[in-house]
């Protein structure tokens, strides 16, 4: 696809990506916002998003031209360009993508089947701005479009740690690291920064965590009491389970927090050869084999006990 070709002769066009946005969203949308503009300067594109974490909203160029709660005195865009997921998902955008003249969607979920008129779904791409950069004609990106597609390689790939990194993936970063120098910074600023609340409660969980069944199971545990006394919320526990993952000759990790309903909620995680899914499954929870998720009421050191008993039954039969 050639995304200019497709557009020619729209003058409003509309960009959305899913709700609660990560990089990959926000970066293809401003990427697809600011390409259009300067290949046709008098063409009008919107992007339309939910609220952004701090990081996004500080490392995202042009992040002052978001459009909060679908809000726009346009009643039809020429042409609607959704990105990173397909229909269904796009929060107060949806109404403008239904009631455009003409759709297009650019994605690289496997489960998306492809909700615009014109679609362009990759699911062996890194990313959907891996997905976007080739439709773009490339004399054309500059340092802000490259900004925004490098923050979206570097959230989905996982900093080029997950396995749908390819040789292409590394080229494309590659080539976007030419454009500017700070690349470092953003991806310490996007991927890794903390809090220092988010520090203290990393810290606490992995010095109170614990071993069993000879260091293949690593266990680590916070209340709804001591989560209040480190002033922390939920947004400040992202990550933790796959930090105690990381832990060497562990094969499967569990992280436990306490909620304010009383209710615990368990995030596991595992290196290939315990089945998550299973376990969570078995509990009330779902997921995938390797990360996957419950909530239970109940003593959490019973709980642990349970799972510990099943992720050694899966160990002991492989
Ligand atoms: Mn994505």
């Amino acid at each position: 696809m050639n995304l200019l070709d497709e557009i020619a002769g729209a003058k409003t066009i509309g960009i959305a990506g899913h709700e609660r946005p990560d990089g990959d969203c926000i970066g293809s949308c401003m990427a697809c916002a600011l390409y259009i503009e300067k290949a046709f300067p008098d063409v009008r594109a919107d992007v339309f998003a939910q609220e952004l974490p701090g990081s996004l909203l500080k490392n995202i160029p042009a992040s002052e031209k978001i459009r909060y709660n679908g809000a726009t005195d346009i009643e039809h865009y020429d042409c609607f360009i959704v990105l990173d997921t397909g229909a269904g998902r796009l929060a107060e955008a949806e109404k403008h993508f239904e009631s455009a003249l003409k759709t297009i969607n650019i994605d690289h979920h496997v489960s998306n089947p492809g909700a615009g008129d014109v679609n362009c779904i990759d699911p062996e791409a890194s990313s959907t701005c891996e997905v976007l950069y080739r439709t773009m004609d490339p004399s054309l990106i500059d340092e802000k479009i490259a900004r925004c597609l490098y923050i979206g390689i570097v959230t989905d790939t996982g900093v080029f740690r997950y396995n749908t990194t390819s040789a292409a993936t590394m080229e494309l970063a590659g080539k976007l690291m030419g454009y500017c120098k700070d690349f470092p910074d953003i991806v310490k600023e996007v991927f890794y920064a903390k809090t220092p609340v988010q520090q203290k409660v990393m810290g606490y969980v992995l010095y109170n965590s614990v071993l069993s069944l000879e260091g293949r199971l690593i266990t680590g545990m916070i209340t709804y009491d001591e989560l209040q006394r480190l002033h922390a919320g939920i947004n400040d526990i992202e990550g933790i389970s796959s930090q105690l993952m990381l832990t060497e000759g562990t094969e499967a990790a569990v992280f436990i927090h306490g909620s304010q309903n009383g209710e615990f909620r368990v995030s596991m995680r595992s290196a290939g050869r315990v089945d998550c899914a299973a376990i969570t499954g078995k509990l009330g929870g779902g997921g995938h084999a390797g990360a996957a998720g419950m909530t239970f009421t109940g003593d959490p050191l019973d709980m642990i006990k349970t799972i510990e008993q099943m992720v050694k039954d899966q160990l002991d039969a492989v």
